[in-house]
């Protein structure tokens, strides 16, 4: 042992014989409990940071400290490949996405192994690589054959001047990220992936992960969303086309006698109807499309509203209703159609004072008078009133007798409704897994036949920053099929699609005969401990669980949820504020390590807050990780070298005393 403490020589000797000797490269072993504790993987944006960087050391403590009382520990590392940003630098730097995407990764994996992390290399995983995505195309293929895949219109950003379709973050401030140009919403065919028919299932599960942060499974809960409610009918005065009433779904049946117009989305069909022979209605619609679709950016703009015209009537007092076409209705929830009550509806409320239509209230407030809705909605349940038949009825009276009533008379029925929505994979972009389906000539599409898989992204392209490669280039479309022309889809998947099995390729990661061998996916699954940020709280955990259950339903796992503990670690912060690139606080994490060691920068990461705690970034905390370090080199140096003077059983009592004392501790240390 030297006097010394020489981080760069030492940690550099240790981890080329940790990669010599696949020190931490594992295989199944039935003899021996296992754990697997994975982090997220990164996308490999260039260099690591310190988020990174804390993110990996929880993880990796957590697996050592597992190693060390004798488990078969699995711990992978692999990268997050696809994505926006690869196509940005290449167009930036004129360079293809995947070299650009394989050189980062090259240089973040040699800061991980710098890092010291025990991970088990063999198992590296890039989800650019077809060995990987090909059975991702595969999954696919199969999920397309047992009717949980289809096709179907959905909205997207539309850029007028670049001709061509913007990802939601390439649209900013409502214009287009490169032309300027006012972004529209356009209809074009995409692939869904049907993760409402596990709706139930996937919020049910949430109850047996008692090993995740109550907050995570309480955002779950919300983004799926069951509502209670009712669904019932306006009939039309006069039928529109074929249609003769207007579907509504409501929470609030309560509210009935509220009700003082009705609501439809611009794209709702009797809208479209009206809109043929109404040209500022057509006009009007082609305004509701020039707000982006993304849902919160719906909820922020301004209501804006049409009257129709239309005459609807009320199915309990048959009253005349006036129908409206409004911006803040969504088409793909309930029936894209609202029964507005602007008395106790926030919305409702904003738009009637906004259009001058009436308010009536039929809740009571606490004190069991009429709320007051003159300043603003009542929103919260009540006695009700001016309801005919129901007043005085409380909220769960009045929703039951209401829907008794509509039930009877064939205008409604009890339902449920989730929030959450089919999974739209599609992307427009070139650098992801290419869709593994065939348009063909007569219309239609199917799946391109396992044997034909992969279906090869092409990566040695040109990026001219407006059209996808593969969407520019006939050759690559065209695909023969027993003879017959069609043509392959040119989108790619969303990457979150990668994401949501990598934690189980993981355990097979070169596996030939299929997607997953089942022996040792059922080995290692699923993942004891997760670490990963709270970002992902929502839709990589709910999509992670959603496929771990397609697999299972496939055959290929047997448990029913991935991931048996999470943890959400803590945002790194500089001066109060989140370290980060675009504000431009970042601590390099790579100086760090050239100037004290990696595990200087590991202890900081771990001593300076609690996992899940945000971690306030000081320079002194580092130094003073390093000082600590220094001391116990010392200290176990000058031990070292006077031992041989001083052989253990010449210990006095009290320092037999001491030592038994320090074998107690150690035992109990968890
Ligand atoms: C009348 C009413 C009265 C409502 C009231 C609320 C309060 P959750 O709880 O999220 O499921 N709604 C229904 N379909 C809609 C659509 N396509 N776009 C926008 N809003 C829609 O929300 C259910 C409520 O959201 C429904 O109950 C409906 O308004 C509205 F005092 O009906 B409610």
């Amino acid at each position: 042992m030297s006097q010394e403490y020489t981080p760069q020589t030492l940690e550099l000797a240790l981890q080329a014989q940790w990669a010599d000797t696949g020190r931490f490269a594992v295989q199944p072993d039935t003899t021996r409990e296992k754990f697997y504790c994975l982090a997220m993987f990164p996308y490999p944006s260039g260099k690591l940071h310190m988020g990174h960087v804390r993110n990996y050391t929880i993880a990796d403590v957590i697996a050592r400290y597992q190693r060390m009382q004798g488990k078969n520990v699995l711990q992978p590392m692999g990268w997050d490949a696809f994505g926006l940003p690869a196509e940005n630098a290449a167009i930036a730097n004129n360079v293809p996405p995947a070299a650009w995407t394989r050189e980062n990764i090259a240089h973040m994996r040699a800061q991980l192994q710098r890092l010291g992390y025990a991970y088990d290399w063999d198992r590296e995983i890039a989800t650019c690589d077809p060995q990987y995505y090909q059975w991702e195309q595969w999954f696919f293929t199969q999920l397309y054959e047992k009717g949980l895949v289809y096709k179907k219109m959905a909205t997207v950003n539309w850029d007028p001047v670049d001709q061509t379709v913007l990802a939601n973050e390439q649209v900013i401030d409502g214009r287009g990220w490169r032309s300027g140009a006012l972004v529209e919403r356009r209809e074009i065919p995409q692939w869904f992936i049907r993760i409402t028919s596990y709706a139930e299932e996937l919020l049910d599960g949430l109850d047996t992960l008692d090993g995740w942060p109550e907050a995570v499974r309480t955002m779950q809960r919300n983004w799926i969303g069951k509502s209670q409610g009712v669904e019932l009918a306006f009939g039309l005065e006069t039928p529109i086309a074929d249609l003769d009433k207007i579907e509504v779904f409501t929470t609030r049946p309560d509210t009935l006698h509220g009700v003082t117009y009705i609501s439809l989305a611009a794209e709702h069909p009797i809208t479209l109807a009206l809109a043929e022979k109404h040209p500022p209605l057509e006009h009007f619609i082609d305004t509701c499309k020039q707000t982006s679709v993304a849902e919160a950016d719906m909820a922020q703009a301004e209501k804006l509203g049409m009257d129709t015209g239309l005459r609807a009537r009320h199915p309990l007092s048959g009253e005349a209703i006036p129908v409206w076409v409004a911006n803040y209705v969504l088409m793909d929830y309930g029936s894209g159609a609202v029964m507005a009550v602007p008395a106790h509806d926030e919305r409702d409320w904003e738009f009637a004072r906004k259009y001058d239509l009436p308010l009536k209230t039929v809740i009571c407030d606490h004190e069991g008078n009429p709320a007051d809705t003159q300043s603003g909605a009542y929103t919260e349940k009540g006695a009700l009133t001016a309801s005919p038949g129901f007043d005085g009825c409380s909220f769960e009276e009045a929703f039951e007798g209401i829907a008794a009533r509509l039930e009877e008379t064939g205008m409604g029925r009890t339902t449920t409704q989730f929030r959450l929505r089919d999974w739209g994979v599609s992307r427009q972009r070139y650098w992801g897994t290419p869709i593994p389906m065939l348009n063909l000539a007569e219309g239609g599409d199917i799946p391109i036949p396992a044997d034909r898989l992969p279906s090869l992204l092409p990566e040695d392209v040109a990026m001219n920053g407006v059209t996808s490669p593969i969407k520019a280039d006939p050759e690559w479309r065209k695909f023969e099929l027993a003879g017959d022309a069609c043509e392959r889809e040119t989108d790619t998947f969303d990457t979150f699609v990668q994401s949501s099995w990598y934690y189980a390729r993981f355990t097979c990661p070169n596996y030939t005969e299929g997607m997953l061998d089942s022996e040792q996916a059922n080995y290692w699954l699923p993942v004891d401990q997760y670490v990963g940020g709270i970002e992902h709280a929502i839709l990589h955990l709910l999509y992670s669980r959603f496929f771990h259950k397609l697999m299972r339903d496939a055959g290929l796992v047997s448990s029913d949820e991935p991931f048996k503990r999470l943890l959400t670690q803590g945002m790194v912060l500089k001066d109060g504020a989140k370290m980060s690139k675009s504000r431009g606080n970042t601590v390099d994490p790579q100086t760090l390590i050239d100037r004290y060691g990696a595990d200087t920068v590991r202890l900081f990461s771990m001593f300076a807050a609690p996992p899940e705690q945000s971690l306030e970034w000081s320079d002194s905390g580092v130094e003073g990780a390093n000082r600590f370090i220094r001391r116990l080199w010392r200290l176990v140096h000058d031990f070292d070298s006077t031992k041989a003077a001083a052989p253990s059983d010449a210990l006095s009592g009290e320092q037999k005393n001491l030592r038994r004392k320090i074998h107690e501790t150690i035992a109990k240390v968890e």
